[in-house]
């Protein structure tokens, strides 16, 4: 019986949820309430090491029999593969992980109502590039607009050669696309509030909104809008993460020099400047400005690379 229980002590898992100290652990039977453990707790307060949504952990079950698994501790944190941050908001002082071990990001507008937003798309699109992230842009309620209206939003990134889904969750728009996409993997939905991730996520898999509240019920507070990024297990396998809204993405850890090649239709044109170290706004002979007013690149696209290298220059990257 002793030895039996000490099988079961330990085991691994992954974080799918964490809010405010408290995290639920899956460990492929159970889904785990947890706690920190002091040590790893008092370097989360040093901001050594955060337990995220999507890291690997071993816990130590602490729930009592015929029931161990009801509880748990959070005893180490496995390193991440990859992870996507942003800087804190307010300021940007701080690193903010948003998400660990993650394959791919959905990041996901709306045609309207949030209005589209190409600045923060770009955004997005550079934070994930910095950090190696796959990214697939989803256009969500395509249903709201005619085509004539959202293919020009579009344009520049099909041109740098994103891939675009276009989506309505309102119609059924490509969900079958985006259904297949997330099967066997680790993905993540980013996007302003009221861009439609949930309620794809609730098309996709039918119930999940059930299965989220049941999970909430085992903390006794039950939620119906996202306030926190969950992750989620998805029948035909793999695990995808619904955010909340991010109305702002502060990049972190960017420096001056990276963001060129976080614009890939910059890449190609790169070596070509007269200078190396070209940051390509006022210096001469620039081949990403010639490459601009030959219209051979998207002259919005190369403004908001000027912006965000402004927002780098002056260290204002919590925005
Ligand atoms: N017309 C239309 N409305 C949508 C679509 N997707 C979501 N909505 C609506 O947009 C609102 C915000 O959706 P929600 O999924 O909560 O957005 P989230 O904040 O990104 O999770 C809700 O009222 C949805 O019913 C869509 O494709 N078309
Ligand atoms: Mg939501
Ligand atoms: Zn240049």
């Amino acid at each position: 019986m002793k030895n039996n229980k000490l099988e079961y002590d330990s085991v691994e898992g992954r974080v799918i949820r964490a809010e405010s100290g408290r995290f639920l652990v899956d460990d492929g039977t159970h889904v785990v309430p947890c706690s920190l453990r002091g040590k790893i707790k008092k370097e989360r307060k040093r901001r050594v090491r955060n337990v995220v949504v999507g890291d690997r952990v071993v816990i130590h079950l602490t729930g009592s029999d015929p029931n161990p698994e009801s509880e748990g501790v959070i005893e180490s944190v496995c390193t991440r593969d990859t992870m996507l941050s942003r800087a804190s908001s307010g300021g940007g002082k701080r690193e903010q992980v948003l998400m660990a071990n993650l394959e791919q990001v959905f990041i996901v507008m709306a045609t309207r109502e949030p209005d589209f937003n190409p600045g923060l798309l770009d955004r997005f699109l550079v934070g994930c590039a910095h950090q190696d992230l796959e990214t697939v842009i989803c256009l969500n309620k395509c249903d709201l607009a005619d085509s004539m209206e959202y293919l020009p939003m579009t344009a520049p990134y099909r041109e740098a050669d994103y891939t675009i889904l276009q989506a309505s969750a309102e119609t059924g728009e490509g969900l079958a696309e985006l259904k297949s996409a997330l099967i066997g993997r680790i993905s993540l939905f980013l996007g302003p509030s009221g861009a439609g991730k949930s309620s794809l996520l609730r098309k996709i898999q039918p119930g999940l909104e059930i299965a989220t509240m049941s999970v909430s019920d085992t903390t006794g507070k039950g939620r119906h809008t996202t306030s926190y990024t969950e992750l989620h297990g998805l029948d035909a396998g793999g695990y995808i993460a619904d955010s909340p809204g991010v109305r702002e993405f502060g990049l972190w850890g960017i420096e001056e020099r990276d963001l060129d090649t976080c614009f890939p239709e910059f890449r190609e044109y790169l070596r070509q400047c007269r200078y190396p170290d070209c940051t390509h706004s006022h210096e001469p002979d620039c081949a990403i400005k010639a490459a601009v007013e030959e219209s051979a690149l998207n002259g919005k696209r190369y403004t908001s690379y000027l912006r965000i290298l402004e927002s780098i220059r002056e260290g204002k990257l919590g925005f």
